[in-house]
Parts: structure tokens; C-alpha cells; sequence
């Protein structure tokens, strides 16, 4: 397939985790529910340019390694301890581009006071990713940019 040399393709995207503390129902494994999440910048589907997202959690859970195809690209667990994710984007078949990696800290307490805990206010944990395709595969560049 042939790569435009002099082109380039930035997807922005954003990788986040939001938690909530369950206050009463909080046990000692469990004192907080959480989602991880893939999306693009306003929420939108990603699915046009990824096809899978892996999710790697802590070695604590059960299955931690999980793998999501479709929108929303997000996972939903429960737990009690804070750690550092790794979470593996693969790319569309026509963007022929190896996976990416990000790192994302799931953060369950408050760093303005990790003393105060809510069960209304959720602690999230956003950043912004920018994937870019260098000298991108012609065919995936004409249907991502026309998307
Ligand atoms: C810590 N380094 O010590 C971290 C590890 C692991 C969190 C946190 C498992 C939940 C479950 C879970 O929340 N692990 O057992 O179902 O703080």
C-alpha cells in the first residue's frame, strides 16, 4: 500500500478514569467503583481509527487483562487501591501502524484532600493523547480524513 511521505494524521483522543466512592456500601476490597475509558475528545466513537483497546490492570483482578472492540471503548471494576494502568490501542487494519501504549494512573483519592471522600463527586483522572500517523497508508488516510 502506498504512504504519502509528506503527509501526517493526528487523532486526538483522551484516556481517563473517573471513580466513585461507595461510601456505606464501601468494603474493604471494594470501597470504590471506576471506569476506564478511550474516547475521542468530545466522547466520540474512536472506532472508525481503533479497533481494539486492551486494557491492562493490576494483577489483583480477576482477568486483567481486558479487551474491548466497540464503542465505548470503557470498562467498569471495582476495587480499592490506586495504580498504574497500561492501556494498548490497535489501529484499524488499513492504517497497517504497529499498537501504541499509554500509561494512566486510575486515581480513587482527591490530591486537593485525599481525606475528603464523596459519594456524589467523582475523582477523574483525564489525559490527552495525540496519535499520530506519519506517512500514513494513502486508503486509510482518504477514509479517516473524509470521516
Ligand atoms: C497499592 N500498588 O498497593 C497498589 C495496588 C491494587 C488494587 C493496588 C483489586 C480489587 C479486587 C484492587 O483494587 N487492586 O481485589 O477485587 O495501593
Amino acid at each position: 500500500e502506498r504512504r504519502l511521505r509528506h503527509k501526517e494524521f493526528v487523532y486526538p483522543v483522551v484516556v481517563g478514569t473517573c471513580a466513585f466512592y461507595l461510601g456505606k456500601k464501601a468494603t474493604e476490597t471494594q470501597s470504590h467503583k471506576w471506569y476506564l475509558y478511550v474516547r475521542g475528545v468530545s466522547g466520540e466513537d474512536i472506532g472508525h481509527i481503533v479497533k481494539k483497546v486492551v486494557f491492562n490492570l493490576h494483577p489483583t483482578f480477576p482477568n486483567p487483562t481486558r479487551e474491548v472492540t466497540v464503542h465505548p471503548f470503557e470498562i467498569e471494576e471495582h476495587g480499592w487501591g490506586e495504580f498504574e494502568l497500561n492501556v494498548t490501542l490497535h489501529f484499524a487494519d488499513d492504517a497497517q501502524e504497529q499498537p501504541v501504549e499509554i500509561y494512566h494512573k486510575l486515581k480513587l483519592y482527591s490530591e486537593v484532600d485525599p481525606t475528603i471522600q464523596s459519594t456524589k463527586k467523582p475523582v477523574v483522572n483525564e489525559q490527552y493523547e495525540e496519535l499520530i500517523f506519519s506517512e500514513p497508508v494513502e486508503a486509510f488516510y482518504q477514509r479517516v480524513s473524509n470521516y
